[in-house]
């Protein structure tokens, strides 16, 4: 593959890191644009050897021009970019609504008028399960209907719309990729929007209780991060991507709460005991991807199953770098 420069927004954060270590160890220019509200340089540490990694501080939100116009100069255009960055918690958005809109909503604008602009060669995005809502029938399929219940749902709605949009009306090729519950190493355990995994982890490693919002009968996909970067790479460069059509990321597997709290106090070896609260406002009940089109388009299967997952982020926990 000949080397490519990739700009990856929101690279220094849990996901975003992954994918730099990958894209660099594909030979290619990475460039990384993070504001570093949520992402860490020391996330990005591990490639600080790299002279093909640039890490550019600037909020997508007023624009990428300026921030990219040094790497154009030193190196050529831009030919891939992978928009991660984002405001990611789902309670955030309910109580700042209009900033989770300038965040998730117009910064994937500000990406898409630069691609359009200066002929970026593809534009993944990083939406989510959070389009759907509550949904009648399980596995859901990307041809389900609609429902978001969440200004975050709505915020990557409409970010995919424009996707489609510039796709259809400019002829940028886009593809939006609809992640389920990603977990994994590098993923913050400490903010309370952070996700259950990470949570419930350091919670069991700390001996502290752990907290199961609502009866814990609600249930999601639960995707390791390795395999959602297979996905992303896919996305990038795979010709089968880039028509503006949605894609899940998941792994056809259900997992309740419960369930996940117990297998994380078995394999952590915690004492921590399992208290239940109040449900969260906004909450989708069952989640699970239907994986078929992932798997046909880009070959893509995310394989690596919940105790392999599991192991390896709890390795990073007891021993982060
Ligand atoms: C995830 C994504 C979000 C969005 C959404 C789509 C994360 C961090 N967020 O939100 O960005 O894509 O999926 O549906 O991955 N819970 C507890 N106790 C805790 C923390 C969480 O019981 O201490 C429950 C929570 O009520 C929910 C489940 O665990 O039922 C998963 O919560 P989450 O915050 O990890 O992720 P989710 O599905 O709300």
């Amino acid at each position: 593959m000949s080397q490519e420069i990739v700009v990856v927004t929101g690279g220094a954060g849990f996901i975003g890191s992954h994918c730099v270590g990958a894209l660099l160890a594909e030979g290619h220019r990475v460039v990384v644009l993070d504001n570093y509200v949520t992402g860490k340089r020391e996330n990005l540490a591990g490639f600080a050897d790299s002279d093909r990694l640039q890490a550019v501080e600037c909020d997508v939100r007023d624009g990428i021009w300026a921030p990219l116009s040094a790497v154009e100069r030193d190196h050529g255009p831009v030919t891939r970019i992978i928009h991660l960055a984002a405001q990611t918690s789902v309670v955030a958005s309910i109580g700042s609504p209009v900033d989770d809109l300038r965040v998730n909503a117009g910064a994937t604008v500000q990406v898409l008028e630069y691609a359009r602009h200066r002929g970026v060669k593809r534009v993944v995005l990083a939406s989510s399960a959070a389009v759907y809502g509550d949904v009648e029938r399980l596995p859901v399929s990307e041809d389900a209907p609609l429902s978001p219940l969440s200004p975050y749902g709505i915020h990557k709605l409409t970010s995919e719309m424009h996707l489609r949009y510039y796709r259809k009306v400019h002829g940028v090729r886009t593809a939006p990729l609809r992640f389920f519950n990603v977990y994994g190493p590098r993923q913050d355990p400490h903010s309370p929007y952070s996700g259950v995994i990470s949570i419930f982890m350091a919670r069991a490693l700390a001996g502290r209780d752990i907290l199961i919002f609502g009866d814990g009968e609600q249930t999601r996909d639960f995707v390791y991060v390795g395999d959602v970067v297979r996905a992303i790479l896919g996305a990038s460069f795979s010709d089968e991507a880039g028509d503006g059509e949605p894609m899940n990321v998941g792994t056809g597997r259900e997992t309740s709460i419960n369930e996940l709290a117990k297998i994380l106090v078995a394999a952590t070896g915690s004492a921590s005991s399992v208290r239940h609260a109040e449900a969260r406002a906004g909450e989708i009940l069952r989640s699970v991807a239907e994986v078929g089109r992932l798997r046909e388009r880009l070959g893509v299967v995310a394989e690596t199953s919940v105790a392999d997952g599991l192991a390896e982020t709890v390795a990073w926990m007891k021993a982060p770098g």
